[in-house]
């Protein structure tokens, strides 16, 4: 069986979530990461960077990169209505965009979270965020753009783990500017959002995310130290 470290406010549903698609049996054990448990020393025994989430595989390995865990659990599980095999043709577009959200969109994200670690001065944390806003911004646009011209989801006419990995993101920006600024991501969010097993997953992200917003308004440097 395979235990899945998570919890609030992390990106831990993302695995879970293809844990629960594939049917594959798992225990889930949650970290408060706004008490700091992931830097206890139980923790840091199974992730030395501190970061949720982990993934132990049956075989008893500590993996993590949520990215590679969501590629991992595909292939270990033959999940081929979620990503596709290594010899179809959509794999190429598939493995890209899933490294693009892994490597340029979450670390925006968490630069906009965490601005306090990205200057050593408290009075740059929000031109932090908001060049980490407009990063997000100008990224997403690309996509938005390939979305309309070959849409209405990453591989076209084809749903694949890749547009609920984007969606989880998509759930923590301002619902309106996503849809007048993004139609096409919008498009393939509200797409997701109504599959009935992201349905669930898709609406406790809206909650987590406003619920974050509330935490950054008392806390603009970021909540988690
Ligand atoms: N690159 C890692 C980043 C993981 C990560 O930053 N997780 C957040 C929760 S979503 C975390 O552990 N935050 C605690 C911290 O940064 O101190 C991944 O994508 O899995």
């Amino acid at each position: 069986m395979y235990i899945l470290y998570g919890g609030d406010f992390t990106r831990a549903p993302l695995v879970q979530w293809v844990l629960e698609e594939g049917k594959v049996r798992y225990e889930l054990r949650k970290i408060d990461i706004l008490n700091g448990e992931h830097r206890s020393a139980e923790f840091l025994a199974i992730n030395p960077a501190g970061l949720v989430p982990v993934l132990i595989t049956p075989e008893g390995e500590a993996l993590y990169e949520v990215a590679a865990l969501m590629l991992c659990l595909a292939e270990r599980h033959q999940l081929t209505e979620l990503a596709p095999a290594v010899t179809d043709p959509d794999w190429g577009l598939f493995l890209s965009t899933v490294f693009h959200i892994a490597a340029d969109i979450q670390s925006e994200m968490k630069r906009f979270h965490y601005p306090h670690r990205f200057s050593l001065r408290r009075d740059d944390d929000a031109g932090v965020q908001d060049l980490a806003k407009s990063t997000v911004l100008s990224r997403l646009k690309i996509m938005n753009t390939r979305l309309a011209l070959r849409g209405p989801y990453v591989l076209g006419p084809r749903f694949s783990l890749a547009d609920f990995y984007l969606s989880f993101w998509i759930a923590y920006l301002d619902r309106q500017m996503v849809c007048e600024q993004l139609p096409s991501i919008a498009r393939l969010y509200e797409l997701v959002r109504s599959r009935p097993s992201a349905t669930p997953y898709i609406e406790e992200t809206e909650r987590a995310a406003d619920a974050y917003a509330a935490m950054m308004k008392k806390h603009p440097g970021g909540v988690i130290a």
